[in-house]
């Protein structure tokens, strides 16, 4: 593509000249129709259906991963952010829980300094409908590993589960996109696929030449360079809301008297002059706990405690560290949560009235206990959840000693437990 080439040298130029790494890569007022002079493509995605909120902000950083390696190419694609709900965990009732955009959780400003993204509507209103040319089903290959060998590859293959996209009258593709009822497809085709996400960057750019490409199970595409550079940097952008964040701040400064000057948690807004050295966060007074319920116990893993189990250990904690506050993050339902109050009445939980329920939603609530769990002087997760994982990030980047972070309960008759890995950034 000459032309395209030409076009993406000039949005370049038009990045240097807007002189901060920060700012979006094109002005918002900017016409649909120099954007389409500029072969803009669209990349849309999204994932299976059970995967939580947690998982998926880890599949959205493999994504960015392909955006990066297409862009590097030469093509000006953006990445259509997959607008959340209909999570199987979000299950406060009576909100309406679907079609939220990422601007709810995430600032859009910071992600757009790591890769050029856009919500799905602005997507809608851009593309002149809500039409996507192509969805692609990944999915893997029927026949597994031949030969027991893993090689990097992908292939157009029959559908093996059954699609979950069906004709309309029009022969457009209808089915679930985001609770955009009005959305449909004009091509579905599955492909297997095995490898990193960038080994998708060759088929979108020389075997397909539609304008909206959409990945769906995208989860199936694994990361192009875990933990590194370009792992960080994508994670690095993915700033909570302003507004989920200050609610947090108050919350700690209001019960648990911390505040970042105290903490030495000072925060950028700017992600990428956020560099704290590892050891100089010192947290507010308290222990932070998640403690993964619901599904975690149902199958009676032997690497989740008890809650008689983690009560004990959040004592014996609070004593090692001279801490005499709890704060606890977790899924319990009620039974076992006027238990863990029965247990630790000290404790301190972060509980929204049902308007602030309404207004942040279950995915807000979340990101306000990680929040509050990022600032602790000590941090104890649960065993192989996303939600602790995605807290340890947290408090890597705002520069915690690493044994505050990388902690995790034990089962009680668990044999070897094996502690978190601690996942250096790469600046
Ligand atoms: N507010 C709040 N919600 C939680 C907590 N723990 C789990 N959840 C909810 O349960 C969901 C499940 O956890 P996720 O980590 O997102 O789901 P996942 O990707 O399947 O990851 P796992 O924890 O590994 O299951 C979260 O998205 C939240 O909605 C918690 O401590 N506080
Ligand atoms: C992409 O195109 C190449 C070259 O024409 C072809 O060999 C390959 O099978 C195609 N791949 C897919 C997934 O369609
Ligand atoms: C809050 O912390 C500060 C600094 O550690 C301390 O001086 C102050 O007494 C604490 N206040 C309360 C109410 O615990």
């Amino acid at each position: 593509h000459p032309v395209c080439g030409l076009v993406s040298n000039w949005f370049q130029g038009g990045h240097q000249l807007s002189a901060s790494n920060s700012g979006p890569w094109w002005r918002p007022g900017q016409s649909a129709e120099s954007r389409f002079s500029s072969c803009g493509r669209y990349l849309l995605y999204d994932v299976n259906p059970p995967e939580g909120f947690n998982l998926r902000r880890d599949v959205y950083i493999r994504l960015a991963s392909l955006i990066k390696t297409l862009r590097k190419n030469g093509d000006d694609w953006v990445l259509v952010l997959p607008p959340w709900g209909r999570l199987y965990h979000w299950q406060s009732p009576n909100i309406h829980q679907i079609r939220i955009p990422w601007g709810e959780f995430f600032s859009l400003t910071s992600l757009q300094a790591n890769v050029p993204v856009i919500e799905y509507e602005e997507f809608i209103s851009e593309n002149g409908g809500p039409f996507i040319d192509q969805v692609l089903v990944l999915q893997n290959y029927a026949e597994g590993w031949t030969d027991g060998k893993w090689e990097e590859k992908v292939d157009e293959r029959p559908c093996i589960e059954k699609l979950m996209y069906s004709k309309d009258k029009q022969s457009f593709y209808r089915g679930w996109f985001w609770g955009y009822e009005d959305t449909r497809a004009r091509h579905v085709t599955c492909l297997s696929a095995q490898g990193h996400a960038s080994i998708m960057a060759p088929i979108l750019q020389k075997n397909i030449t539609a304008t909206s490409v959409m990945l769906d199970r995208a989860e199936t595409l694994l990361h192009d360079h875990y933990a590194g550079k370009d792992y960080w940097d994508t994670r690095r952008s993915m700033v909570f809301a302003k507004h989920l964040r200050l609610i947090g701040d108050e919350f700690r400064k209001k019960h648990l008297n911390s505040t970042d000057e105290m903490d030495r948690t000072i925060y950028n807004e700017d992600w990428t002059r956020m560099k704290a050295k590892l050891g100089t966060a010192k947290g507010g007074p308290y222990l932070a706990v998640h403690l993964r319920r619901k599904d975690f116990i149902w199958g009676h893993r032997e690497d989740v405690p008890s809650l008689k189990g983690a009560v004990k250990k959040i004592h014996s904690l609070m004593k090692k560290h001279n801490l005499g506050q709890v704060f606890i993050a977790t899924d319990a339902d009620e039974e076992e949560s006027r238990e863990l109050k029965r247990l630790l009445p000290e404790s301190v939980r972060f509980e929204p009235s049902a308007e602030d329920l309404d207004l942040f939603k279950d995915g807000g609530v979340a990101i306000i206990d990680q929040w509050i769990c990022a600032h602790a002087r000590f941090f104890i997760g649960t065993s192989v959840s996303t939600f602790s994982f995605r807290i340890h990030e947290e408090r890597e980047i705002l520069g915690f000693d690493p044994k505050t972070t990388y902690n995790r309960f034990c089962g009680d008759k668990e044999k070897d437990c094996e502690q978190p890995t601690h996942w250096k950034i790469v600046y």
